[in-house]
């Protein structure tokens, strides 16, 4: 059971696929979800309330805010690409969203962040939450941002905030990295749902992991959340051996947690294996 700490809960990029995934489940955690994207997403349900707005719109995202309690924020750019849209979205958008929350006294914000934030590591280190930023990606950088504007807004106004580093959030695992990044809908709920109720939550950033066999990421120093997942990667690994290829251990892919998104965006120009 789900204790409902918030009346109202607003949720950002609901028309995204993990707002689509989570906006049944937290109905459960509040007596009244407020959806909002950019995107159009069709009307209202029961125990839903609707407020579209562009995140680097700084009204809108003050109308959005307005009369909230907490905030689960998913939308923006969620992928690697050119600057600008990261800028409106994952810069502005968030500082945005912050100013809001400040305003408007909401004590508490789960951050999608990402587990680009740390994408250099390689796949053969298992890293702490005190390991530093190392992005892979402008968007990476752009959700290293977005954890330390909330550590500020933590430091200077008390506004909670976990920095979930998703690892892939998925209906399931789709590739070979994905046996140790994965996270199941239900988990991401379990995490979000910790992050919401935990009586101190503080400013925190926190893996979003699956319990996988595999693992990079340890989540020890953010215990006091209390999630525990519950799912796990490693019934898909037969299969995704089948029909999957070994990797190039020479392959920047293979080596760094951060995959393919080493190869978006403008191309790598001061990479070798091993450094
Ligand atoms: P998505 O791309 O499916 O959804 C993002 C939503 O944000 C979209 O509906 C989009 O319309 C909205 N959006 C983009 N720019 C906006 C703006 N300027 N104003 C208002 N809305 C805007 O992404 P997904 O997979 O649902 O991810 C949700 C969040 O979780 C993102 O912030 C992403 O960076 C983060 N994340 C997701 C992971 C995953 O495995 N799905 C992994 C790591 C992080
Ligand atoms: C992310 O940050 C992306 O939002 C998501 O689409 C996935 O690509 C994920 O990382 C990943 O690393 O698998």
């Amino acid at each position: 059971m789900t204790i409902k700490v918030h009346h109202t809960l607003l949720m950002t990029g609901a028309a995204g696929g993990l707002g689509t995934a989570m906006r049944d489940r937290l109905k459960a955690n509040c007596e009244v979800l407020r959806l909002s994207d950019r995107a159009d997403f069709g009307p209202a349900r029961a125990g839903e309330e609707i407020a579209l707005a562009d995140l680097a719109n700084a009204t809108a995202v003050d109308a959005m805010v307005k009369g909230v309690q907490a905030i689960v924020h998913f939308g923006g750019i969620s992928v690697e690409g050119p600057f600008e849209p990261i800028l409106q979205a994952n810069i502005l958008g968030v500082y945005n969203l912050y100013e809001a929350a400040r305003k408007q006294g909401v004590k508490r914000v789960v951050f999608a962040s990402s587990n680009h934030v740390t994408g250099f590591y390689k796949q053969s280190e298992t890293i702490t939450l005190d390991h530093p930023a190392r992005p892979d990606s402008l968007y990476g950088v752009s959700k290293a941002f977005g954890e330390d504007l909330s550590r500020m807004y933590y430091d200077r106004y008390g506004i909670e905030t976990a920095c979930v580093r998703i690892g892939s959030s998925f209906a399931e695992p789709k590739d070979r990295r994905m046996l140790a990044s994965w996270l199941s809908f239900d988990d991401l709920h379990r995490l979000v749902t910790a992050c919401l109720t935990t009586p101190i939550l503080g400013h925190t950033a926190i893996f979003g992991m699956s319990d996988n066999a595999v693992v990079w990421y340890d989540n020890s120093a953010a215990r006091h959340v209390g999630y525990v997942p519950q799912d796990s990667s490693d019934p898909f690994r037969e299969a995704i051996y089948a029909r999957t290829p070994a990797p190039d251990i020479t392959d920047p892919a293979a080596i760094y947690q951060g995959g393919g998104f080493l190869f978006q965006g403008e191309p790598m120009t001061a990479h070798k294996a091993g450094k």
